[in-house]
């Protein structure tokens, strides 16, 4: 099993997907481990995204991801991270495929309503960023 961390952003938090967005990922197996709503500020923005911090986009995407609420979820199953990253798309939604989340609900190339982690050394820092060992669930109980 394996854990990857997703974003919901301001942009689809605002609109209303949030919910939408984690059925989605729901429905395709992946269990919810830990979940909250928050807004980061400038500063935590830029240290998430700090591996962008030559691109030209990084002071607009830093801004932008501090401009309102997001919705973080961990997520496990089987090969989760590459999953997720298919049920998500492309970066730019409208080279996205056709139903996946960013092609749905995404707006523009920034504004591409989730995040996902991209490979098991970035869960393995953005995980402990958003959550704390009380925040995340071991076993999902049926009862
Ligand atoms: P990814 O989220 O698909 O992995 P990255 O290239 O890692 O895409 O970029 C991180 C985030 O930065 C994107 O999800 C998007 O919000 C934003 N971004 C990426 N490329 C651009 C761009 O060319 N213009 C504006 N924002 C961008
Ligand atoms: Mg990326």
């Amino acid at each position: 099993m394996e854990k990857t961390l997703v974003i919901v952003k301001p942009d689809a938090v605002c609109r209303g997907y949030s919910g939408k967005i984690l059925g989605v990922l729901e429905e395709n197996g992946l269990k919810l481990r830990a979940l909250k709503m928050l807004q980061l500020d400038k500063q935590q923005a830029q240290e998430f995204y700090k591996v962008h911090k030559e691109r030209y986009f990084y002071d607009s995407l830093t801004s932008y991801m501090s401009s309102g609420p997001v919705v973080a979820a961990l997520l496990e199953g089987d090969e989760a991270i590459n999953r997720v990253r298919r049920l998500l798309g492309a970066t730019d939604p409208k080279e996205a495929k056709p139903d996946t989340i960013r092609a749905r609900f995404g707006q523009n190339r920034e504004q591409n309503a989730i995040h996902g982690s991209d490979s098991p050394e970035s869960a393995a820092i953005e995980i402990p960023f958003l959550f704390n060992e009380l925040e995340i669930t071991d076993h999902q109980k049926a009862t």
